[in-house]
């Protein structure tokens, strides 16, 4: 994006700081997302929020500020100083609202930059897995007494498995013969597994699991962590929403767990690393136990599964659908990132008795 506009933009929001430069941070799959340097020491984050896929962008950008006020009161003796790295802040624009609208059209968010920190693709060790999973604990504890009714659902049944399957036998009625047959063999799966994929949603529809915050993109690269790999905060807070701790220990295990990247071509090098889900289990549970309830603690191993398979089941559906939904670099991108989940599940399965 040309400097001109971007910087029109960035200076629509209250700030006091000059454009210097920017560059795209590419790693999502769905906004377009900017860092923007300034001359000065706070630099920022500029999105453009997909609102094809985001319908209410307003209640989205609600959304995202009143967990993270909620996430602030909870520091209420900590330094302003200290918690800046807690917790996301968001910029407002000159009539103050937290999102400027471009040309009636494009929605654009600004949030201040969480300077040195990183984020990982991949874990190398357990300390990453067991640190990333005391994050998420944390930020699970942190909101559970925020009432979810208070958030819209920013994408509904984001984590609904019947709509997801809704989703793809659409998909597979209006999928060309070629891309049918490259998809066959996962066509196979997905039917063998329907059953085993619904039992969560059953339990979250009959009530016997609870309905809380959750934020519902916990892929490991929504980390961040400092130069000594402890936690700071976990960002990309654009779908928080109402779900179960399933959906967030489940997507958090799928890239945790996965020896590879997402997009991995060579399945070779995806394997699902046991001894990762135990150090995040354990880093989890350091900040969630005393508030989970039996049932919730029994099926975290299922909700590993059910996540890698909802997201592969989301990947087959987009190929099938000719690419429509996610961004993709090259034409089978979205098959391969199938590809990739579909053998993530099919090791966690072959290892799943060694889950404690
Ligand atoms: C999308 O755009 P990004 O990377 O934040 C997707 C998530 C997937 C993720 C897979 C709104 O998130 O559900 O887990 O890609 N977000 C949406 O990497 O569909
Ligand atoms: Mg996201």
């Amino acid at each position: 994006m040309k400097a001109k506009k971007l910087q029109f933009i960035f200076d629509e929001f209250e700030h006091q700081h000059a454009y210097k430069s920017h560059s795209e941070l590419k790693s999502g799959h769905i906004n377009d997302t900017f860092l923007v340097k300034t001359g000065g020491e706070t630099h920022y984050i500029l999105q453009r929020i997909n609102h094809t896929i985001f319908k209410d962008v307003p209640g989205l950008v609600n959304n995202k500020v009143l967990v993270s006020n909620h996430l602030k009161s909870k520091y209420s003796n900590t330094s302003e100083e200290k918690i800046t790295n807690k917790v996301l802040r968001f910029v407002k624009i000159k009539n103050s609202n937290l999102y400027y609208l471009k040309d009636g059209e494009n929605y654009w968010n600004l949030m201040i930059f969480i300077d040195d920190s990183i984020t990982h693709e991949i874990v190398k060790n357990k300390e990453i897995a067991f640190e990333a999973g005391k994050l998420l604990g944390d930020f699970l504890n942190k909101t559970s007494d925020f009432e979810s009714d208070k958030l819209i659902d920013v994408i509904p049944n984001f984590h609904d498995m019947t709509f997801r399957f809704q989703q793809y036998n659409a998909s597979l009625k209006s999928a060309s013969k070629e891309r049918l047959e490259k998809a066959s063999k996962y066509i196979k799966i997905v039917a063998d597994l329907k059953d085993e994929m619904h039992i969560l949603q059953t339990l979250k529809e009959t009530g016997k699991i609870p309905t809380r915050v959750t934020h519902n993109d916990t892929k490991i690269s929504n980390s961040l962590f400092d130069e000594n790999n402890q936690g700071i905060c976990i960002i990309d807070t654009d779908t928080v929403m109402p779900g179960i701790i399933h959906y967030d220990f489940g997507d958090a295990i799928r890239t945790i767990c996965n020896t590879a990247a997402e997009d991995e071509k060579d399945l070779s090098k995806v394997e699902f690393n046991l001894a990762f889900y135990k150090a995040y289990k354990k880093g989890f549970l350091e900040n969630t136990v005393d508030s989970l309830s039996e049932i919730e603690l029994k099926y975290l191993p299922l909700a590993a599964k059910t996540m890698i398979f909802i997201m592969a089941l989301r990947f087959l559906t987009d190929y099938l659908n000719k690419d429509t939904y996610y961004k993709t670099d090259y034409l089978e991108h979205n098959l391969d990132r199938a590809k990739n989940q579909f053998k993530l599940m099919e090791s966690f399965t072959e290892k799943k008795y060694n889950l404690t």
